[in-house]
């Protein structure tokens, strides 16, 4: 005979929940030497911040020790970090960016 479960007639009700991928969010450290154009120029090219906004959050980083540039999905979180470490890397300058889930 075709098992029920063990539930039969008990109706279970679950809530629907609408689906949405985690976040994350990157963030950026500050160390005592990378030229603060240089983390300037990172924010407007991979960030799409104004020189203004790129400034301001530069500036946080370096007054506080770290900040969040940019909330993501994980993929485009990764793909972020990856080209700041990489920028960085080549310019032999120590500026660390990480991500965390929000
Ligand atoms: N502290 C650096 C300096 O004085 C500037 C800096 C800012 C470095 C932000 C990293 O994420 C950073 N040159």
């Amino acid at each position: 005979p075709p098992d029920d479960g063990g539930e039969a007639g008990i109706a279970v009700k679950t809530k629907p929940r609408t689906q949405r991928p985690p976040l994350y969010k990157v963030l950026l450290l500050n160390d005592d030497f990378t030229p603060m154009e240089f983390v300037v120029h990172i924010l407007e090219r991979l960030f799409g911040m104004t020189h203004a906004q790129a400034i301001e959050i530069m500036l946080t980083v370096h007054r506080k020790g770290v900040a969040v540039v940019g909330v993501f999905s994980h993929e485009i979180a990764e793909t972020k970090v990856a080209q700041v470490m990489e920028l960085a890397r080549r310019q032999q300058h120590p500026l660390q960016c990480t991500m965390e889930k929000e």
